[in-house]
Parts: C-alpha cells; structure tokens; sequence
C-alpha cells in the first residue's frame, strides 16, 4: 500500500515526541515591499538578485501549486503564484517536432490520460491529451486542463514571477528562443548541474540569462570553479545531514554571495527536513533549513503552510473554535477496546505504540495511520470547548478512487452515514476532507468511534482529525 521511499537517509527520524533542538527563530521578515510601478514578477527578481543578510526566504512552487490543478498545468502555475509564491518549478521537454512543453516524465502516462513518451509525440498530439488532476497517477481523474507549451506559461508569468526550469539545461538553446519571443527572458530561470566552464559559455552567450547551479556531495567542488564570478543562487540537495554540502559552514559559503535553495518536498532532498515534517514541528523542517542550512528560497509541495510559516510562525494552525487529534494519537485502551486491527504489529515505517497493533508509517514526515482496512476500527477522544454544530474533517491521502469509506459514531451512539475518502493522488499528498455529516456536541469531553467499512475498497492514510465548529 506504500510506495518504496525515493531515498534512503542515514540520519533515522528524531522520536515523534522529542524534536530536535534548533535555534530556529521566527523567520526573518520579508523585504519584498513593492516598489512603485513594480509587478511581482519585478518584485520576485529584485530579491532573488539580493543576496544581503536582510534577504527573506522566497517560495518556490514545485510543478506548480497542483494541489489546486494539475501538476505542471497552465492552471497549476497561475495558482502558485496566486497562492503565495515568487518562484514556480516547472518541468520542461521538448514534443517531437521541438517545441518546448511542460512535463516531468518522460512519457505521458502518469499525468495525462494518453500513453507515450513526450519526444515520440507531435505539439498536436500532445494537445489532444487531457491531465490528469494533482500528481496524476492511473486512478487520478482527468480534468480539461492541457498540456502547455513553455510558451503560453512564460507569457502567463511575465508579470507574476520567475519560472524555474527545471530539466531544461540539455535543451537550453530552444528554451532561450522562448524566453526571448515571449519577453520573459527576466523571468525564466535556469538550473543544471553542468561543470562551470559549459555553464559560462551559455551565460557569455546570452547576457541577461538568470541561472541557479545545483550543487551535491557529487560535485560541491564545482563551486570553486565559478571563481569570483559566481551565480546568484546555489540548490543545494544532500540526503544525510552527514553531507558536506550539509555543514552549515557550507551553506555559509554560499551565501556570502548568493541565495540558497533547498527543497522540502520529500525525504532525501534535504535529508529528512520536509514540508510534512515541518507541519508537525517546523524545527524538524523549514525552520531548521532557515537557521542553520541558511535557506533563502524553499521549494515546496505545500505552498500556503509555507506561506503561513513564514508570515505568521504557524505553518498549520487550528482553525479558532476547532479540536485537532493527531491519528496516531487513537484513545489508550488496546485491541477491541480502543481500536480493532486486523494483522498483526505494526506493519509501517513509523512510530507505532509498543505491543499494539495499530499501524503507523512515516510517510516523508507525516506520521499516520496507514495500511488501513475493512473492519478496522479507532477511537479518539476530543475535548470540545463550546456546545455548537461541528463538523468532522480528516486529513487523509490516497493514489486510489475510491480511496476508501468510513463512518463516525459520537459517544457510543450507531455509526453515522457512509463517508467517502476522495483520491488525493499520492500516498504523500494530504488533503482535509470534510466528513459532511456534521453534529450537535455538549461542550466537554466526547467519544468518538471511526469504523471502515468492512465490504468496502480500503487504501488510505490518516493524518489527523479536526472537529471544526460549523458557521451558521
Ligand atoms: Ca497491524
Ligand atoms: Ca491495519
Ligand atoms: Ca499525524
């Protein structure tokens, strides 16, 4: 029911209940106040070129925000940038006839509802496909968002931000000519990991050029090689804080010249400091990044909680009047008392309760209850603090439609309405589904029993329930 993990960190996660100490203060404040006449896109590049002490942490959307739209979607980069941030990563290769489009395979098949690679299909080929919605995936639905062309999204992002481009660097030449037809040649941004010497020419070629240089245990030398004269942004990526490119002093280096990039989307990137490890505590994430890795863009898969972190301290905090109960956190009791399993121990990767058999994995920082079936069942206990009309939401995810069904029961009373878990599209990407079946609750203490269907398909991960009060 789990996918195999992308990496493999040496540094093992810090017990669920004793983050590591950091000296990660709230993030410093943001210096991007516009200037006059300025668009954000002009906002966007004057910071990422400022490099100084004062500069703030610059959000970049992974493959667009496709929590709202399809990843790598005209719609989905819109949204990044209308969500909050000042840089969207997007995947670029070219159709068979040359043409720059957006994609991160190499074939169409996880996103769209078409089958082949992208270099064996013409633009008109390509347009007739349809992607499918978030991270896509067999199960995920199709939507009526299309393939773009580079073209048609710089033209979008002229005047809202910068585009990173991501594996871009082999088809450099074609991806110019776009930033030039379009107007955007302040606006595209490019990466690679090429040695200096390849990365000068490009740049003596095309004056104006913007480019961030990726830097690992592989080739953390290469830095020396741009001499006096290096880029405005270093990405570093390091899967073990034991890394080189990990030592703080490092980083330091980097900044003495420039911005530096991390990216928080899964484990292995930045070794284990994720967006969902960041929700849970945001010293275990971003916050550690900020302050001792001296981050000044993250890339992220959770744009708004980044948003959030960084102009308020809190990256996900509880709606006012709401009760938030963490799934792991399921009422002490044991089998048949407080929740019913049907195999035996723990069969996740994360911090399971010693002897029970509830099962928790750790899916790239987020702690939850997964391997989840028919028949299962947990109770929770939640403390209202006002006598009202609440609604039950579950933060929950699933690559599968449909995901799974459950059914809530307020202090023992009979089991309410069926309730459907909607395919998030990754067994990494939450999403808080409102249960819609909501009550009258006294305020004080509550029982609360989730069931799953025993007839119904069952393949989900729960994260965390809420009870929000409903607004009349
Ligand atoms: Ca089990
Ligand atoms: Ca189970
Ligand atoms: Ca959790």
């Amino acid at each position: 029911a789990k996918p195999p993990p992308t990496a493999t960190p040496a540094n093992p996660p810090p017990p669920n209940n004793s983050p590591p100490r950091t000296d990660a203060a709230a993030p410093a404040p943001r210096t991007d106040s516009a200037g006059p006449g300025e668009t954000p896109a002009d906002r966007a590049l004057r910071a990422f070129l400022d490099h100084g002490p004062r500069a703030g942490v610059m959000i970049a959307a992974h493959r667009g925000q496709w929590r709202r739209a399809p990843e790598n979607s005209l719609a989905a980069v819109r949204a990044g940038f209308a969500d909050g941030a000042e840089i969207v990563e997007v995947d670029v290769r070219l159709t068979k006839d040359g043409v720059p489009v957006l994609m991160h395979d190499e074939r169409v098949d996880r996103t769209t509802d078409g089958t082949g690679r992208v270099a064996d299909l013409t633009l008109a080929q390509l347009r007739g496909l349809r992607l499918r919605a978030g991270l896509g995936g067999r199960q995920a639905a199709v939507t009526g968002e299309r393939v773009p062309t580079l073209a048609e999204v710089m033209g979008a992002a002229r005047t809202l931000g910068l585009v990173n481009l991501d594996q871009a660097w082999k088809d450099r030449e074609a991806v110019w000519r776009v930033l030039e037809q379009t107007g955007t040649v302040r606006n595209g941004l490019f990466k690679s990991r090429a040695p200096a010497t390849e990365v000068r020419a490009f740049l003596d070629r095309h004056r104006g050029a913007l480019y961030m240089h990726l830097v690992d245990d592989a080739n953390a030398a290469s830095v020396g090689d741009f001499g006096q004269n290096r880029p405005p942004a270093f990405e570093v990526v390091f899967d073990d804080v034991r890394d080189k490119v990990a030592a703080p002093a490092f980083a330091e280096g980097l900044r003495a010249t420039g911005r530096v990039w991390f990216n928080t989307m899964r484990n292995g990137y930045a070794a284990r400091f994720t967006d969902e490890a960041s929700l849970i505590d945001p010293a275990r994430g971003w916050g550690a990044l900020i302050a001792r890795h001296k981050a000044t863009i993250l890339q992220t898969d959770n744009v708004r909680t980044l948003k959030s972190y960084l102009t308020t301290g809190a990256p996900d905090p509880v709606p006012a009047g709401a009760v938030r109960v963490q799934a792991e956190n399921y009422a002490p009791g044991g089998e048949g008392r407080a929740y019913h399993d049907i195999d035996p121990g723990n069969r996740g990767d994360g911090p399971g309760r010693r002897g029970e058999n509830v099962d928790v994995c750790d899916h790239d920082g987020a702690v939850v209850v997964c391997w989840m079936r028919g028949s299962e069942w947990l109770t929770y206990g939640f403390d209202v603090p006002k006598a009202g009309r609440y609604t039950l939401k579950a933060r929950v995810s699933s690559p599968y439609s449909p995901a799974g069904t459950y059914r809530i029961a307020f202090d023992r009373a009979g089991p309410g309405r069926p309730v459907p878990v909607a395919n998030t599209t990754a067994h990494h990407a939450f999403d808080l589904q409102d249960s819609r079946d909501p009550r009258e609750l006294a305020a004080g203490h509550h029982h609360v029993l989730l069931s799953l269907d025993a007839g119904a398909f069952q393949n989900w991960n729960l994260d965390y329930l809420q009870l929000e009060p409903v607004r009349p």
